[in-house]
């Protein structure tokens, strides 16, 4: 069964860059010996501990994980990285994650976020820097014609299952009476950024509904009617879905007139023009979750 010291090895040997087999020869074993070490078979003797927190530069202590944060440390933002310390180069978990995804290794993506999760990156770190930065840099490589749009695909549908394992693990803060159905402007295709908006407020409290992309707006109305949300949360990426977001908005409005809940839209296709949110009919814009939720606690 894996434990804190086979978790650490597996970390330490990822970041270091060490295949299973480059470590073996370094410390003089064989490879099996190293995959029962990361798998919790086998735990390593002293001498062989001292050896690795000495290949590594780390402190023995935090290899046998009595630095180990305890459970309140991810809520206070206090993290135990794999140096012992404070959790360094987590700035660039995102490179390695779009590594991972680039040579179609969705396992060791999938894994890599597991394990910081595990050991306390807050949900709000994975989304918005890991997850978020490698998205963004893979438009960049589609744009310069370094990959392909299946690879595009495939990394938003790795993206997407990752973020609902990362969700199920998180804790619920207390259930709030506020209430959202989150959908994307007609034909956007673009929807982890709203998914990631209401996974958010899903773990604040909120209850969520989250439609994604193509919901008629006929429909639309029917879940509106049904739900009763207090808020319509709308997301654009592509500048030419902005007249399917004006049609939507106009349609809640027309139907539910004074009762209407409020519409908050968001989204890439804002970031080059902040006032453009204003042709849309929408109550509020926003470009991001904290300060969407400082609004709903201001109205
Ligand atoms: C993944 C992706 C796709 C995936 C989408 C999968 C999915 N399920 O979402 C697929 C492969 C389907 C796709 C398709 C296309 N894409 Co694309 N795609 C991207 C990519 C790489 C990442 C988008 C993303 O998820 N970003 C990460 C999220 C988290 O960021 P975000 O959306 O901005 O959301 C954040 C905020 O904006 C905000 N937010 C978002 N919505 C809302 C809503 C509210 C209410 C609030 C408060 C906040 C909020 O919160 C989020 C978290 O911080 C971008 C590159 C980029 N720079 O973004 C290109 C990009 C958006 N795509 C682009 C293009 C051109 C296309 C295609 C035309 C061709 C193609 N590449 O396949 C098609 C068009 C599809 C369509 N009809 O809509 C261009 C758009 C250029 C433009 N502005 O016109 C980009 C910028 C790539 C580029 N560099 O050129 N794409």
């Amino acid at each position: 069964m894996k434990n804190i010291i086979s978790i650490n090895i597996k970390n330490l040997r990822k970041l270091n860059k060490y295949t299973q087999k480059q470590l073996a020869e370094l410390l003089g074993v064989a490879q099996t010996t190293i995959a029962n070490y990361e798998n919790g078979i086998r735990i390593p003797d002293a001498e062989m501990l001292q050896k690795m927190a000495d290949l590594f530069d780390i402190s023995l202590d935090y290899l046998l994980g009595r630095e180990e944060r305890d459970s309140n440390m991810r809520d206070e933002g206090q993290l135990i990285g794999v140096y012992g310390t404070e959790l360094e180069n987590k700035e660039n978990l995102y490179k390695d994650y779009l590594t991972f995804l680039l040579e179609g290794n969705s396992k060791a993506a999938r894994e890599l976020v597991i394990e910081y999760f595990e050991k306390g990156l807050p949900m709000g770190f994975i989304y918005f820097d890991i997850f978020e930065k490698a998205l963004k840099e893979i438009g960049s490589l589609w744009e310069s014609g370094k990959i392909d749009v299946w690879q595009e695909h495939f990394i938003s549908e790795v993206t997407l299952d990752t973020m609902r394992e990362v969700k199920a693990r998180e804790k619920r803060k207390k259930h709030k009476s506020h209430s959202v159905i989150g959908v994307t402007a007609g034909p956007e295709q673009h929807n982890i950024g709203l998914k990631m908006v209401l996974d958010m407020l899903e773990i604040e409290g909120w209850n969520t509904v989250y439609l994604g992309s193509n919901v008629p707006v006929g429909s639309l109305i029917k879940a509106i009617d049904t739900e009763k949300p207090s808020l319509v949360a709308i997301s654009v990426t592509m500048e030419y879905h902005m007249e399917s977001a004006r049609f939507m908005i106009q349609a809640i409005k027309d139907k539910f007139k004074e009762s209407a809940p409020k519409i908050i839209i968001g989204g890439g296709a804002f970031n080059n023009n902040p006032k453009l949110w204003k042709t849309t009919g929408a109550d509020e814009f926003s470009s991001n979750t904290d300060d969407m939720l400082e609004l709903m606690e201001e109205s």
